[in-house]
């Protein structure tokens, strides 16, 4: 039998499903009610910020999968419906339909688990029935301080080891800090791999500085080296996509292929873009929102000619981290939506696109936690991990459906344990009190 995670209260996380309505009245209402920070910004087109309230009535079923992990950051869905999921602390674990949970696995590389970094995003490939490759990114300890890094492995049969454990990507310069890692990973149609990074926090203008990986998106070949077909920037490195970013903690494929990210601003000017080969996304010389102590940020300007406007921005931020674009059947109306959680915000977020630009914003599951990542399993479920000490592995679901791994069936009276429940576990030990991004 497999070990429950020590902490776990797991005869309560499979067997009671949650349930709660996402009111479309006044909650859902609420996220625009707030001043911007920025007052006397205005936004470079209609639509780019504070788009209309979609109706965000329809009701959830939220299931805690498993909880007990400590700050979970990322995960990838195998082909029997398990779960990896990292631990920011350094674990990688498989979690299991049923909520049982592997020991961590081993084999992976030191992290520096200091501040916002650690052991960061994990992906596979459709080929991983075959291949059990693993790719994961972290934050890596350098000589004079730390920087992103990202590895690959293969996942021995019992899920105990990863093997042949390789190092593929080193972000430079390292810096000394302990903010600002980024980083996703996403795999695009011809096989090669987005990273993202941040900006160090100290080191915001070398986002601007092509000759480093500080604040871009980078393409990069899985076996390692710079992905083939990168656009040629003059004096830039090779694995570099796009720059001028300031920290990318959510990144995705669109249904067509193309990739979209979202970035944190400081005091507003959070940023949903779709990057483009070689383009320049303008940090820190043109951003949304305000200095965390009230001041411009920079020159003040938003705008200027060879640096692109985001598609969309927040002021107040969400703090988004994770992202994914809804397909499946489950929420069938939610085609191609945008899906990106919110830290600071609490919320899942929800946006709809047409021709490039978001027509709508919804939230759900507002205040029930800090949302670290969001993906689509397979089946059509919403899966999301909230960030705290006693983090979990959620799984959302019309409310309409019977659970799938209880079959329990809702009822008001369960309701109200499991609002209840889910506040007291989800809030449990959540990082109140530290950065909120
Ligand atoms: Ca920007």
């Amino acid at each position: 039998m497999r070990p429950r995670l020590p902490t776990l209260s797991a005869h309560i996380c499979t067997a009671v499903a949650l349930l709660f309505c996402a009111a479309g009245t006044a909650q859902a209402q609420d996220f625009n009610a707030r001043a911007p920070n920025a007052l006397d910004q205005r936004p470079a087109f209609e639509g780019q910020t504070r788009a209309p309230v979609l109706d965000a009535s329809v009701r959830l079923n939220a299931q805690v999968v498993a909880d007990g992990l400590v700050h979970p950051w990322g995960m990838a869905q195998l082909p029997d419906g398990s779960w990896l999921v990292t631990e920011r602390p350094g674990r990688l674990r498989r979690i299991f339909a049923d909520g049982t949970a592997s020991e961590p696995i081993t084999g992976l590389p030191a992290v520096d688990a200091r501040g916002q970094g650690g052991l960061l995003d994990v992906v596979v490939r459709d080929d991983f029935a075959q291949t059990r490759r693993v790719w994961w990114s972290y934050a890596e300890p350098r000589a004079g301080g730390n920087a992103t890094a990202v590895a690959t492995g293969v996942l021995s049969r019992d899920s105990s080891s990863l093997t042949g454990v390789r190092v593929i990507f080193q972000q430079n310069p390292a810096r000394n800090s302990t903010a600002h890692f980024g980083s996703r990973l996403v795999f695009d149609r011809d096989g090669m791999l987005f990273v993202t990074t941040g900006d160090r926090y100290q080191a915001r203008a070398l986002a601007q500085d092509v000759g480093t990986h500080i604040g871009k998106v980078l393409r990069i070949d899985p076996e390692g080296g710079a992905a083939k077909g990168n656009p040629a920037i003059e004096g830039g490195l090779p694995e570099i996509w796009s720059w001028g970013h300031r920290n990318l903690q959510s990144a995705a494929l669109a249904p067509d292929g193309k990739l979209w990210t979202v970035e944190h601003g400081a005091r507003g000017g959070d940023e949903l873009n779709q990057p483009q080969a070689g383009l320049n996304y303008g940090w820190p010389v043109i951003a949304y929102g305000l200095e965390y102590s009230g001041r411009a940020i920079g020159e003040g300007v938003t705008a200027r000619d060879g640096m692109e406007q985001p598609v969309y921005y927040w002021d107040p931020v969400i703090a988004p981290s994770g992202m994914a674009f809804y397909q499946g059947e489950m929420f069938a109306d939610w085609q191609g939506d945008v899906l990106v959680g919110g830290l600071a915000g609490q919320a899942l977020v929800r946006l709809t696109l047409a021709d490039g630009r978001v027509t709508g914003e919804a939230r759900y599951l507002q205040g029930q936690g800090r949302i670290r990542d969001v993906a689509v399993a397979r089946d059509g479920a919403i899966m999301v991990l909230t960030d705290a000490r006693n983090g979990a592995l959620i799984r959302v679901t019309p409310a309409r459906l019977r659970s799938m791994a209880t079959g329990v069936s809702h009822s008001s009276s369960g309701m109200e344990t499991s609002i209840s429940w889910t506040m007291r576990t989800i809030t449990d030990g959540h990082a109140q009190s530290s950065s909120p991004w």
